[in-house]
């Protein structure tokens, strides 16, 4: 359907038809040889302990590929038939799409090859990886099953096009006490020196308490699994945890979990060990379909993984989400080519299935995020976009320095179009305190998942921008900051919230519209004495100053925002019908009516991609 085409996205990873939901993504690395591998009889052989002394499996760039798995409908623009797509790229944007790397076509997975994940394990000979995938199968009969599959001609297909069902399929079945239906989406596996085992974890549900479940299982050749008995972590009243993850962080960059684990153990200096073993769990909730995460410490011996903070544990009230908005069955990898760690995940349609088949696709991926440990306050994570989204800027504005006064709205001019936009900004805030003392709230502290409470026009917000808004702003989407004071804090401690306002970002009726946000750490704050007034009231003659940032991403029908260095996300859907192509505009607006916003920075990036670069795969010789 031309008429919906606009909504596809100009830089985001989306296949060129059809139905997709979550992934897995897998870079292709060289690691030291610790053992060789069968594919024939599947069976791991020990060659050597740790070659050169050194730590265990050094990662080295190799090729450079990134593979990209997905789940995929290749018959329909909704969930069904789900098999795995395939697509490699050289920086995590360019794409080029490769044949379907696995369908149903075998009793264990004939209702689907559902969610895994990729181990790499050593080099051939020749210097070729090898991996195995690790997969639920939906079986004849709707049993989740877990599955193995390895490349089928690695030395001969270097994209690993062609991939391998192992002949011995399944090679875990749900274990007693655990519903058929509720065991799927194993994770990478690492390695524990300790008993040589590769251990990964699968999730699952504990229905006498409704808890979401983490189990660890450990195998020496992917073929036999020995089921942990002590539960890795489990939350009470959670409900059903998909797509598990468990990966170490730090605040400077990417660390492997094999790589994690061996540095952990081999240090005997305990201040050392603790602060290497940070490790985040994050499990995907089923039950209200968003992606939660805490930061914990992970113990090989006793296979427990605790949150630092026990009221910030994986799901619960209170607790953290990757995203406030759209996003869903998220992974993560580490790249040794950048040492980092990178997050993505599937973000869904909010429009009808109605809506998904004309116009013949549904969901896209999120741009790929770093995620490190936020050196500020350790118990959270902050994500970016990867570096390579910078080399899509063609072109930029450069409006740093507009003041936008209370009530008002200013339009942008830009010297391109508005639908393929990397906006920075940092704004500056200046208020007096009889306004902020006008402005006082009895804010509860569990407000963090509805930004609904603080909608309307206030003392100190909203303000921020408008996106993908037309002319007469019928449409747009709000992406904002506002700033609440409590009542029993004296004025003194800020609450601010961001959000993103998508209740007037269509004009269409069959779309879910939302305010969503969180509330989000303040750094730079500060009072000044206003010396030109006299001192009636100490604290009426202060003069506040906040500074806050952000990031915003848009592409089409596509908003993802990062506030105040990545530490809130949200992402939007958005469907306009007249803010389209050229008809898109941005505004930079203040509804606060007591406060002063300057812009201290605000550059938007006109973002491109060459359409050429996302070929088929018989395009590429
Ligand atoms: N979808 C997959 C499952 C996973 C869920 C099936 C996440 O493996 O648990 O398509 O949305």
């Amino acid at each position: 359907n031309a008429m919906l085409q606009w909504q596809r996205t100009g830089f985001h990873f989306q296949p060129h038809k059809n139905w997709m939901n979550g992934t897995i993504i897998y870079f292709k690395k060289k690691t030291k040889l610790l053992f060789s591998w069968d594919p024939t009889s599947m069976l791991l052989t020990w060659i050597d302990d740790e070659p050169n002394g050194g730590a265990y499996a050094g990662p080295v760039y190799y090729k450079g590929w990134y593979h990209l798995f997905y789940q995929y409908n290749p018959e329909g623009a909704v969930w069904g038939n789900i098999a795995w797509g395939h697509a490699v790229s050289r920086d995590l944007l360019r794409w080029h799409h490769l044949p379907l790397a696995m369908v149903p076509d075998q009793w264990y997975d004939i209702n689907g090859v559902w969610t895994g994940s990729a181990t790499v394990l050593l080099p051939n000979n020749d210097g070729g990886d090898n991996i195995v995938i690790l997969y639920t199968g939906s079986t004849n009969e709707s049993m989740q099953v877990q599955c193995l599959a390895v490349p089928s001609d690695p030395d001969n297909d270097p994209l690993l096009i062609k991939w391998r069902k192992y002949e011995g399929n399944p090679v875990m079945y749900p274990p007693a006490g655990v519903d058929p239906k509720d065991f799927r989406d194993p994770t990478t596996a690492w390695f524990d020196p300790s008993d040589r085992t590769w251990r990964l974890v699968i999730g699952s549900k504990d229905d006498t308490d409704h808890a979401g479940i983490a189990m660890v299982y450990k195998t020496r050749d992917f073929v036999n699994y020995d089921l942990v008995t002590t539960m890795l972590h489990r939350v009470a009243g959670t409900g059903m945890w998909e797509c598990v993850d468990l990966y170490p962080v730090s605040a400077t960059g990417g660390i492997d979990m094999s790589d994690a684990i061996s540095s952990i153990s081999n240090d005997h200096n305990e201040k050392k060990k603790k602060k290497k073993n940070v490790v985040v769990l994050k499990a995907s909730m089923d039950d209200d379909r968003h992606d939660y995460y805490a930061v914990g410490h992970y113990d090989a011996a006793a296979n427990t993984w605790t949150p630092v903070d026990p009221d910030k544990d994986v799901g619960i009230i209170g607790g953290l989400r990757y995203d406030w908005g759209k996003l869903y069955a998220s992974k993560t990898f580490y790249d040794p080519a950048k040492r980092r760690r990178v997050l993505w995940g599937w973000v869904g349609e909010t429009d009808s299935q109605r809506a998904d088949k004309a116009k013949g696709w549904a969901s896209l991926q999120s741009i790929p995020r770093t995620v490190v440990l936020d050196g500020k306050s350790e118990n959270q994570l902050t994500q970016w976009p990867v570096e390579e989204v910078e080399t899509l800027r063609v072109n930029s504005t450069d409006l740093s320095g507009i003041t936008v006064d209370p009530g008002s709205v200013i339009p942008l001019v830009l010297n391109h179009r508005a639908t393929q936009l990397d906006i920075i900004a940092e704004f500056h805030l200046t208020y007096n305190s009889s306004a902020s003392a006008a402005m006082i709230i009895n804010d509860d502290d569990d407000d963090d998942y509805s930004c609904s409470a603080v909608i309307n026009r206030g003392a100190l917000g909203p303000f921020g921008l408008l996106v993908l808004a037309d002319k007469q702003r019928h449409e747009r989407t709000a992406v904002y900051f506002y700033v609440v004071v409590s009542k029993n804090n004296n004025n003194k401690n800020k609450k601010v919230h961001f959000c993103h306002d998508e209740s007037r970002s269509s004009r269409a009726d069959d779309i879910l519209k939302q305010v969503v946000g969180a509330s989000v750490a303040v750094f730079d704050h500060h009072e000044e004495e206003e010396e030109e007034q006299e001192a009636t009231n100490d604290d009426h003659r202060r003069r506040h100053h906040l500074t806050l940032s952000l990031r915003v991403i848009v592409d089409h029908s596509i908003v993802e925002s990062f506030a105040q260095g990545g530490r809130a996300v949200v992402t939007s859907r958005v469907y306009p019908t007249e803010a389209i192509y050229a008809a898109a505009g941005l505004f930079l607006f203040n509804n606060a009516t007591a406060a002063t916003v300057t812009a201290k920075t605000l550059i938007v990036h006109h973002m491109m991609m060459d359409s050429s670069a996302s070929y088929q795969h018989q395009d590429q010789g």
